[in-house]
């Protein structure tokens, strides 16, 4: 069953840039609620983990370098049909790709540096979610 929750990080690069805020902004008044939010840091053990999926892929060891350079701030959203609607606002992995609109589009400098991370499914927002926030923390 869908749920309508996911969850988003916003990646060093848009921290390092002072997009928290417009970020954050475009988020809540595109209709999604803020359920647990923080302001963290990724290690470099958890990024590998997060992003398991890419580990055989060429830009694996530049990814964990971004991911942990900097704070992130990790955010679990709820909103009915959350995972496509989030995947939508955030627009194509490729800010260059990304429609007009996006926060890609507006904030990301390029597909290695793109600025957020939005889950793609339900399965994974819980996981993802769960990887960052704990009992309480999430209601
Ligand atoms: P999305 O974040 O849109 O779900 P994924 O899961 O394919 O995209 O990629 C995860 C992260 O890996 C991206 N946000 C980006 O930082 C990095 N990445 C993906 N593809 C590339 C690529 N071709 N070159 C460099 N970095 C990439």
């Amino acid at each position: 069953m869908a749920t309508n929750r996911t969850f988003t990080i916003l990646k060093p690069d848009s921290i390092e840039k002072g997009y928290i805020g417009v970020i954050l902004e475009k988020i809540t008044s595109s209709g999604f609620r803020i359920v647990a939010m923080k302001m963290t840091y990724l290690t470099r053990q958890g990024t590998r983990k997060f992003y398991k999926m890419h580990k055989d892929r060429p830009f694996f060891g530049e990814l964990v370098e971004y991911m942990t350079r900097g704070p992130i701030i990790a955010v679990i959203l709820e909103k009915d049909n959350a995972v496509e609607d989030f995947r939508a606002l955030i627009g194509a992995t490729n800010p260059e790709e990304a429609a007009e609109g996006t926060i890609r589009k507006a904030y990301a400098t390029s597909i290695g540096e793109n600025a957020i991370h939005g889950s793609d499914s339900d399965e994974n927002a819980e996981i993802e979610g769960e990887f960052h926030f704990s009992g309480r923390e999430q209601f």
